[in-house]
């Protein structure tokens, strides 16, 4: 499945993954394999491919005719299409969708081939040799559909409330296949109910785009983590001759996300955050996790009473967000950067590396109201005038493409972070009692007050995006030492504890949710190569902290 609901009724569309594909890795890395595989799968989770770190090819015919539209929703890392042997669309990070339209295709069998790879180098600045894995594979669906000579390419819904009651205002986007002008117009239902129809013109070989005003909608509820009340919207594209052309469904939620002076509010209600950090990750599926087993990780941050994720260190597979609208769990999404410093920033990819991720990002995950704020750049050059520049002009996209949410980063810059002034929370990641021994509460009224005092995010909201410690699962010691599971409960006793208490801060991620692997080249700091600061292991089963987490988080 690609997402929890079905996107077209008029559209013809297909998911041609989920299914075997002919598989061969490409010459210049060890012994070649030459098989089916999975897709979507990450091929490091085959025995025959432990490890591997390069290029290799999927491959299956296809049998489509006229104007087709192939979406991906995740290659890792990078990806060349070829149809008929035809480069026909490439694109680089493993976490944000990509599409090609095909016009005029013959009807028939045609060979699709997909050439990934997920090596380090030069070229890919922001999937680096790092504190998580980066996998090799088709790791999300694939779609193929059938277009007419024009469709919609997507829908923006802002849900509005004044005089008393709600509105939404939508705008959608029509792409013209044709030489020549496409005139029609686009129609919006609510559910069953008609909202609006709009006219549309688009040139040939062009797009438009349409807006509707803000259309009042009665009798709906408002979207809330205690009610995640959410409603289908509609587009319908109809021709010149009234003819229904094509269409685009979405799910969307009313809800209101505000800042008001330190506190961060939804629907006028102040939130507190009590939530985990989790990387897409598993030790059967490597970042391919199955829909069933995002659900799972789900329930079990509900169960320990969080009421938020970090999609930490980039965007999330679009299905786990949809589980998290219909959950009621809010979202922190974040761009792909993780701990890069003002070396790997001056990457002459690393920029338009970054700006790609966040255009994809909003764009394909704008309508889903779990998703409260943007986060970008975790751990990055925040420290230095370079760095600032680059985060100054991420913020300054995002406040282009999405007006409606507030902006932040996780910062480790310890009293040295300049870019306090741009975004609308500050966040830090601290780690007391596990990098250094300061008391938690001393470490956080020093910083807190810092900030306060000393930076303009002063009277801004206030978020703690990481803090936790490492345990190994079954390490079971009376000695209370580090990467005991006796010592991650204590260290979390204190470190939310001291978190929660102080009432101006407006929330805590732990770091993390559960261990996840790391890159080989990890090794010396990360036992197991994994990433052990989860509440559960790599096999979700709980560490002895989840009972005290539950406790303080007040889970079920
Ligand atoms: C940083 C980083 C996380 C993880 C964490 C740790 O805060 O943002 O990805 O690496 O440190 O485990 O030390």
């Amino acid at each position: 499945m690609v997402r929890s609901f079905a996107t077209h009724k008029i559209r013809n569309c297909e998911e041609i993954s989920s299914s075997l594909w002919d598989f061969v890795t490409l010459p210049g890395q060890g012994t070649g394999v030459s098989r089916k595989a999975m897709v979507p799968e990450c091929w490091e989770c085959s025995p025959d491919m432990r490890g591997y770190r390069g290029r290799a090819q999927y491959q299956r015919d296809i049998r489509c005719f006229g104007n087709v539209r192939l979406e991906f929703k995740g290659v890792s890392h990078t990806a060349e299409v070829y149809l008929d042997d035809r480069l026909v669309a490439s694109h680089y990070n493993a976490y944000t969708p990509f599409s090609v339209d095909l016009r005029d295709i013959g009807e028939g069998e045609h060979r699709l081939k997909v050439v990934v790879d997920n090596s380090f180098g030069e070229a890919s600045a922001l999937h680096v040799p790092n504190d998580y894995q980066t996998y090799g594979g088709i790791t999300r669906p694939v779609v193929l559909e059938r277009q007419g000579d024009a469709y919609l390419s997507g829908m923006h819904a802002d849900s509005i409330f004044k005089d008393g009651q709600w509105h939404l205002k939508i705008r959608a986007q029509a792409e013209n296949l044709s030489g020549t002008a496409f005139t029609g117009k686009v129609t919006f239902f609510l559910g069953e109910r008609e909202l609006a129809s709009v006219p549309v013109r688009a040139e040939g070989n062009g797009g438009a785009s349409v807006e509707t005003g803000e259309l009042p909608c009665e009798e709906v509820t408002a979207w809330c983590p205690e009610n995640p009340a959410l409603y289908p919207l509609t587009a319908v594209l109809t021709d010149a001759h009234e003819w229904e052309i094509d269409d685009l469904i979405d799910r969307i939620g009313f809800r209101r996300v505000e800042i008001v002076g330190k506190g961060i509010y939804l629907n006028g209600n102040r939130v507190r955050i009590k939530g985990f950090c989790r990387h897409e990750d598993h030790p059967q599926f490597g970042c391919a996790i199955p829909y069933g087993a995002m659900y799972q990780d789900l329930m079990l941050m509900k169960e320990a009473g969080a009421n938020s994720v970090r999609t930490s260190h980039y965007p999330n597979d679009e299905r786990f967000l949809d589980l998290c609208d219909e959950l009621g769990i809010l979202v922190w999404e974040e761009n792909h950067a993780r701990g890069l410093s003002e070396e790997n920033m001056r990457n002459p990819n690393f920029e338009r590396q970054c700006e790609d991720c966040i255009r994809e990002m909003i764009t394909a995950h704008y309508n889903h109201p779990s998703i409260y704020i943007w986060g970008i750049l975790n751990e990055c050059a925040s420290h230095t005038e370079y760095g600032r520049e680059c985060y100054r002009r991420q913020y300054e996209l995002i406040g282009q493409l999405d007006s409606t949410r507030p902006r932040s980063s996780a910062s480790c810059q310890f009293k040295t972070d300049i870019c306090f002034d741009l975004p609308e929370v500050v966040s830090y990641n601290i780690y007391p009692l596990w990098y250094h021994d300061t008391p938690p509460g001393e470490y956080l009224d020093d910083l807190y007050g810092w900030v306060q005092e000393e930076t303009e995010g002063a009277g801004k909201p206030f978020l703690i995006t990481e803090i936790g410690a490492g345990a190994i699962y079954g390490y079971r010691t009376p000695d209370m030492v580090k990467w005991s599971e006796e010592y991650q409960e204590k260290a979390l006793e204190e470190q939310l504890t001291a978190v929660l208490s102080r009432e101006d801060i407006s929330g805590v991620y732990i770091w993390q949710f559960c261990d996840c692997r790391v890159c080989d080249s990890w090794f010396s700091g990360r036992p197991r190569t994994m990433n052990n600061k989860g509440i559960w292991d790599e096999y979700r089963r709980p560490k002895l902290s989840f009972r005290t987490v539950k406790r303080i988080f007040g889970g079920l």
